[in-house]
């Protein structure tokens, strides 16, 4: 399937929803018409803001944003009643020349009541039924995933180990050039690599304290927990090269923890892994090495393989890491 024709399918989809919200807007902003600049605030505006670059990013992108916005237009529906309500009261029951004192009060009014009983439960009962059916989607983890990647969250890295294959790639804390942060300058920022249109199954681990990996790009979060496993089941559908961060504040370092998710092709995927193995990086770096050697400002810090011997050797020796950070 071309990528083009994908986007297309992408769009039809949610259409409904988005031209509800696009026309609305045009409908609002009548008077603010003018040129191809509205049209392109419009299309924001019929993806709820959400980034560009998560159209299309995955198979389930299109879930989330679905959700996202129909949630909006539910939440201004219930807005424009509610103020529409406020406004008539205010203007309906307002005192008038001449009167004084509380006007009659209302008091267990059944009706009334069962109204305002009944219609929270409604509104949180659709909230409910569309979150629960398209997490259940989200959630379910592929039977036969093609891909498997471990992503193991460290202070202040992740490490990736391409169990497949073999070969792992030691995450480093993103290292600021003379300029600061440079999202485009080589061997500062690690990069996980996926190949597009694969069924992956990402497994999150954690070696030191909970961490949170988050590609904004593929509109999916998930906590990665020390002794415990989570599962993320995504593919990818377009290539390019994501930013994705840590999402839990976890320490000094939290905001280091940024990394790149490169969506490439097979081949390109298959030359990253053989990359790795001619550098030496075969075997896995698990959970299990500890997190001794994730700790300070300057651990983590571009180096490879010496990095995982000291790794293990640290670990060897005792994880006593939590008491020296202080
Ligand atoms: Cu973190």
């Amino acid at each position: 399937m071309s990528q083009q024709h994908r986007t297309r399918t992408t769009r039809s989809r949610s259409g409904t929803a988005k031209a509800a919200v696009a026309w609305a807007v045009i409908a609002s902003s009548a008077t603010f018409v003018t040129t191809g600049c509205t049209a392109a605030v419009n299309a924001d505006v019929a993806r709820g803001w959400l980034p560009p670059e998560t159209e299309g990013a995955t198979t389930t992108t299109d879930l989330s944003e679905n959700l996202w916005v129909g949630s909006w237009i539910a939440a201004l529906a219930v807005g424009v009643i509610t103020w529409g309500l406020i406004i008539y009261c205010i203007v309906k029951f307002r005192r008038r020349r001449g009167e004084a004192g509380l006007p009659p009060q209302l008091r267990y009014n059944v009706p009334v009541e069962m109204l305002f009983t009944i219609m929270p439960l409604f509104m949180v009962g659709v909230l409910f039924y569309f979150t629960a059916r398209d997490q259940h989607i989200l959630e379910n983890r592929y039977d036969e995933p093609a891909v498997n990647i471990e992503v193991v969250g460290k202070r202040w890295g992740w490490d990736f180990n391409y169990t497949d294959a073999g070969v792992f790639d030691a995450g480093i804390q993103a290292q600021e050039t003379p300029d600061g942060l440079d999202f485009d300058a080589p061997g500062t920022i690690s990069t996980l690599y996926l190949p597009v249109n694969e069924k992956i199954e990402l497994t999150l681990t954690a070696r030191d304290v909970i961490h949170d990996f988050y590609v904004p790009a593929f509109s999916y979060k998930k906590d990665v927990i020390p002794g415990r496993t989570n599962y993320m089941s995504i593919t990818p559908t377009k290539e390019g090269t994501f930013i994705g961060r840590c999402a839990e504040l976890c320490g000094e370092g939290h905001s280091r923890m940024i990394f790149k998710v490169a969506v490439v092709s097979q081949e390109a995927y298959q030359q990253r892994l053989e990359e790795l193995r001619a550098a030496g990086n075969v075997g896995q770096l698990g959970p299990e090495i500890g997190p001794a050697h994730s700790l300070g400002e300057d651990s983590n810090v571009p180096g490879g393989g010496d990095q995982v011997e000291d790794q293990q050797g640290e670990n060897a020796g005792g994880q006593n890491a939590e008491g020296s950070n202080g």
